[in-house]
């Protein structure tokens, strides 16, 4: 832009007459040390490492900000079907090496680096990670927003801006301990405030701030600000910008005037931050709903904020509402933002004066709900109270809905009353309940489940009377992740050998690795494929070292289980594998092993006591196995603390094997299953979720698939008893007795107690035992492998060649085919 403004007596003349520092106007480079000096004020030399962040960063920015307003005048015109993403979760991790990568500028930063003797890795990890979700449902949503985005959708993202995300953990004493993640601590410099576009929402109650917790004051009505503040998503080439609107609140009449000419000052300004604590913190729960009030709120803002922005943009283009499920589709990701059916609603009735059928018509057919489990204590059921609190005229809104649907179910189910009651959106009972999974499916036009079994679960038996009153709403969509990301950014070594093998189409076509199953049978591939898995290896093993002073052997066959920390999960199931391998070492301490090194990460709900008790276990395991000199060399567990996105990144390329090992019917897909399977892991697993689509694709063969069907589990004769595995089961007995023999936790008696009641003595509820005779069996075929390393290498490549359906952009394409009716909007 310079060398635009050349003529005499500009400001451009002025800047070099007054400049006298080093900063060159006139090329690219300039942009950097420009941001560097002028947005801190600090001289090049004294700049540190997340000065130098916020400038790298900036440049960026600098560099897709016209694309980005390009993008948004080009919806403006054009006018197309949109589609608006709604979740309470983003789990976007670091944006700067993505961004870089999607815009196609590595050539050019790396030039740079070299010319100017920065050190990248130093400052790339200035980046705090964006954790604005707790796991898979937030980073499917990130990694949906990466795919729209390439494939040129017209589409947005809506969530919170929370200002403190998930929890850093920490471990002491091989316990959790949790501390909060203020990521936003320095400005963050991808987000935009639009102010002018702040949003009011009208609420029935106010708040006030009392001993440190919010309070709600009901009946006295109030508004809060939505403030939005937009973050760039950039496609991969950089031709797309499209917007994840992230809402933070603030306080309309931020002062309480008659408080404050009454004399208390204090108080006045205190309502402020009682109103401003609303989008604080993420809540750290994975697959369960306490029912804080709080969470509540946090919903009705995103949808209230989403859908007041998404409706002023609607009515700029258009003049009709008959028009809104052609311009407008709204995708609810599970049922946190499924407040979104009476809202809209309470819009077209009471704002825009439609008709109850039209009302109802539009709002179903431009609202679509994504189901992401099963779990009975994950499915959101919010008192009546506080609807009647917060927001009375949803809750008059919703019994109309459900007076209308009841009378249908009579109407084709005459006399089933029994009927009436499951299906109806209200839970009577001492406290009635607004059933959100029940209202999501009645208020719109599709329901969908996240892997096949878990889709086929769902109609069949989680809501199996509703799927038989709307048939045709229940569709499937299989997970996928972005191959951007988890495949292109993150395996460098990988991705090199794949693109000279088939060329760079992948990173758009996923498919398109399946060009690599012929080359699974070539010398050469193999050993490039086993040198790309030690190149990652030995990167992660000196990324361990640098920042933790913690060694791993990289020679060690890499075995990984990385997710939250919950019992259908079953990292149990895992560290008994482990200790019966353990047993076999020190029993026979001539075995001849592969060394082993087993890597944990994963965060637990800071309520979920077992949870936490099952890190502790596996820290002390890790303890009692590193104190051992009988093993010592041949088996290795680590826990690595505080699971991220970024930590992630670094691992799941360095894998040899990815444990997805859920009791059967109990996790919806997964989606780090797909990321281990395109990076190369081979998959020791059970017939759950996504893993059985991705054994279908690379061959069963080319899987260790193990234990229960979700049939015999759910279905079965229903006897199951851990107990009868004791008894007749030795090396699952040994492993139960040492646990309970203290010999974890010789200076903590029966702290471990929790686990074996939860294994014998309280049912097993997750059969871990009923499994762990066919995983080590699986296991062991596994370990045979490994000491044939050009078979494993075949493997590893049908694997690889079999992943190209779990891309997100797959996916995506789906949603937009099926649910959405959206087509690409290029821009110029
Ligand atoms: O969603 C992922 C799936 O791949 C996982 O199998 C599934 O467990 C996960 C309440 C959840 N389901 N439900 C949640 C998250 C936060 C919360 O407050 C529930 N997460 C999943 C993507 O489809």
């Amino acid at each position: 832009p310079a060398r635009e403004t050349e003529e005499s007596g500009s400001l451009y003349d002025l800047l070099q007459q007054y400049g006298c520092g080093p900063i060159q106007f006139t090329s690219e480079d300039g942009l950097y040390e420009r941001h560097l000096i002028f947005d801190n004020v600090s001289s090049l030399k004294s700049a540190g490492s997340r000065e130098r962040f916020e400038a790298a960063a900036r440049s960026v920015r600098d560099v897709l900000s016209q694309r980005w307003v390009e993008t948004e005048a080009m919806y403006e015109r054009k006018n197309p079907k949109r589609v608006y993403y709604l979740s309470m979760e983003f789990l976007i991790g670091r944006s700067l090496s993505n961004n870089i990568t999607n815009l196609l500028l590595n050539p050019i930063v790396k030039q740079l680096v070299e010319k100017k003797k920065i050190d990248p890795i130093e400052f790339l990890e200035q980046e705090p990670d964006a954790g604005l979700g707790n796991g898979g449902l937030g980073r499917l949503a990130a990694c949906f927003l990466d795919s729209l985005a390439t494939m040129q959708l017209p589409a947005m993202g809506y969530g919170l801006r929370y200002e403190y995300g998930i929890f850093r953990q920490s471990i002491k004493d091989g316990w959790q301990e949790e501390q909060p993640d203020n990521w936003l601590r320095r400005p963050d410099p991808w987000e935009v405030e639009r102010l002018s576009e702040a949003v009011e929402v009208k609420l029935n109650a106010s708040f006030e701030l009392s001993g440190g917790s919010l309070r709600v004051i009901p009946g006295q009505p109030s508004s809060l600000l939505g403030i939005p503040f937009d973050r760039p998503i950039v496609g991969f080439g950089g031709k797309t910008i499209n917007t994840l609107r992230l809402w933070s609140t603030a306080v309309p009449n931020y002062f309480d005037f008659a408080k404050f000419s009454g004399g208390d000052f204090v108080a006045a300004l205190a309502g402020t931050l009682a109103g401003e604590s609303l989008t604080r913190v993420l809540y750290p729960d994975d697959s369960t709903s306490l029912g804080q009030g709080l969470r509540f709120m946090q919903e009705y803002f995103l949808v209230a904020c989403s859908l007041a922005d998404l409706v002023r943009r609607f009515r700029r283009g258009n003049a009709d509402w008959n028009q809104l499920p052609a311009k407008v589709a709204i995708q609810m990701n599970d049922t946190h933002p499924s407040l979104a059916v009476p809202e809209l609603m309470r819009i077209l009735l009471d704002e825009e004066q439609l008709e109850w059928e039209q009302a109802w018509d539009l709002t179903q057919r431009t609202l679509a709900y994504t189901n992401h489990t099963l779990l009975p204590e994950a499915l959101e059921k919010w008192p009546v109270a506080w609807f009647e609190i917060l927001q009375p005229r949803l809750l008059e809104i919703i019994y109309e809905i459900n007076r209308r649907f009841l009378d249908e179910v009579r109407r084709r189910f005459p006399g089933d009353e029994e009927r009436i009651a499951r299906v109806s959106l209200v839970e009577e009972g001492a406290g009635r309940k607004i059933r959100m999974a029940n209202l999501a499916i009645v208020g719109s036009h599709s329901t969908n489940g996240v892997a096949a079994i878990h889709s086929n679960l769902l109609r069949t038996i989680t809501v199996r009377d509703l799927a038989e009153m709307f048939p045709e709403r229940f569709n499937n969509k299989t997970n996928g992740v972005t191959p951007r990301r988890w495949l292109h950014l993150a395996n460098p070594a990988l991705s090199r050998i794949i693109t000279e093998a088939i060329g760079d189409g992948w990173i758009t076509d996923l498919g398109q690795l399946r060009k690599l199953q012929p080359m699974a049978e070539d010398r050469g591939f193999q050993e490039a494929f086993l040198r790309a898995k030690g190149e990652a290896k030995s990167a992660f093993a000196d990324w361990l070292k640098a920042t933790t002073g913690q060694g791993v052997d990289p020679d060690s066959i890499f075995d990984c289980q990385v997710k939250r920390i919950h019992e259908y999960k079953r990292q149990l199931l895992n560290v008994l594998r482990i200790i019966v391998l353990y047993n076999r070492l020190r029993d026979d301490p001539g075995l001849d092993v592969r060394p082993r090194t087993f890597f944990f990460a994963g965060k637990a709900a800071p309520a979920y006591r077992l949870a936490k008790v099952i890190i502790k276990l596996i820290n002390n395991l890790a303890g009692t196995i590193d104190g051992d000199p009988a093993v010592a060399g041949r088996l290795k567990v680590v826990f690595l603390p505080d699971y991220c996105v970024s930590l992630a990144e670094r691992l799941i390329p360095a894998s040899d094997v990815s444990n997805q090992i859920s009791t059967a019917g109990y996790e919806a897909s997964g989606t780090s299953n797909m990321k281990f399977m395109m990076n190369g892991a081979l998959t020791l697993g059970t017939r759950d979720g996504a893993t059985i689509e991705m054994a279908e694709e690379a061959g069963e063969e080319n899987f260790f698939l193990f234990g229960l069907t979700a049939d015999q589990v759910v279905g079965g004769s229903g006897w199951y008893d851990p107990w009868w595995h004791y008894e007749n089961e030795p090396e699952t007995r040994a492993a139960l007795d040492r646990i309970a023999s203290d010999a974890f936790s010789r200076y903590e008696p029966g702290v471990f107690r929790p686990i074996g009641d939860a294994l014998l003595k309280n049912g097993d509820f997750y059969r871990h035992l009923a499994d762990l005779a066919s995983y080590l069996e699986a296991d062991r075929r596994l370990c045979d492998l490994y000491s044939n390393p050009q078979e494993w290498a075949r493997k590893a490549i049908l694997n690889v060649a079999g992943s190209g359906k779990f891309s997100s952009d797959r996916t995506i394409a789906e949603y937009a085919a099926d649910i959405w009716g959206v087509e690409p909007c290029p821009v110029r």
